[in-house]
């Protein structure tokens, strides 16, 4: 697709380890601040639904916990942006990047990103998250085995991505250990100067 109408859209990246509380203060900050909130885990899970041998490939990735190909992803966000753009004050796009490699390839192909928020929690407070999470969400990776393997993927492929934008001076830091009314305390302070 043309993606040249985006190439001066306001973008906000949120990143964080599965079960940071990523959706969580998404929610929060689209009733404050009314930025079109772009989930790519929402968005991976509504392809999967569409029952096609794609779906199913994605599903399977998902399970293992391990990142699905970055031309999926990067598509799926071009094909949403553009369809919000007229209408919209700027983008909170959730869960990406996940690589180095998908901050790269979305600011070549779409526009850089103003700012990113990294919601911060640990390793035993993610699973603990998920796990309780996992009694009634249906999701197929809030398993003890796919939470594992989502933490590995989250230090050893994301990570870096905190780093790079650290160096550009982009990064806000959000202590994502305390209660949501208070997480979102943190992310107000940072958002109140740019939004
Ligand atoms: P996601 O859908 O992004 O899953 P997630 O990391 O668990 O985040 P989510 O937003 O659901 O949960 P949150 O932390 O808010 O990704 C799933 C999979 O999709 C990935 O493993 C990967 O396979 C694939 N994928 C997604 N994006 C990709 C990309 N860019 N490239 C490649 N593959 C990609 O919250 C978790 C729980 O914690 C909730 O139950 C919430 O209620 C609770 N919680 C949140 N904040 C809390 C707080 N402050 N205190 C107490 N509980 C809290």
């Amino acid at each position: 697709p043309d993606t040249s109408k985006l190439k001066n859209a306001k973008i906000i990246f949120v990143c964080g380890g599965p079960g940071s509380g990523k959706g969580t203060q998404c929610d929060y900050i689209v009733q404050k601040y009314g930025y079109t909130h772009l989930s790519t885990g929402d968005l991976l899970r509504e392809a999967v639904q569409s029952k096609s041998e794609r779906g199913e490939q994605l599903n399977a990735l998902m399970k293992e916990g391990k990142l699905v190909p970055l031309e999926v992803v990067l598509d799926l966000l071009k094909d949403e942006m553009l369809k919000k753009i007229d209408s919209t004050k700027g983008f909170l796009i959730d869960g990406y990047p996940r690589e180095v490699e998908q901050a790269l390839k979305f600011e070549q192909q779409i526009a850089p990103c103003n700012l990113v928020l990294y919601i911060n929690a640990n390793d035993e407070t993610m699973t603990e998250r998920l796990l309780h999470r996992g009694k009634t969400s249906g999701r197929v990776d809030d398993n003890i085995e796919t939470i594992k393997a989502r933490l590995k993927t989250f230090h050893d492929a994301t990570e870096p991505v905190i780093h790079h934008y650290e160096k550009q001076g982009k990064l806000a830091a959000i202590n994502s250990e305390l209660k949501p009314d208070d997480v979102f305390k943190e992310v107000q302070s940072v958002l109140d100067k740019v939004a």
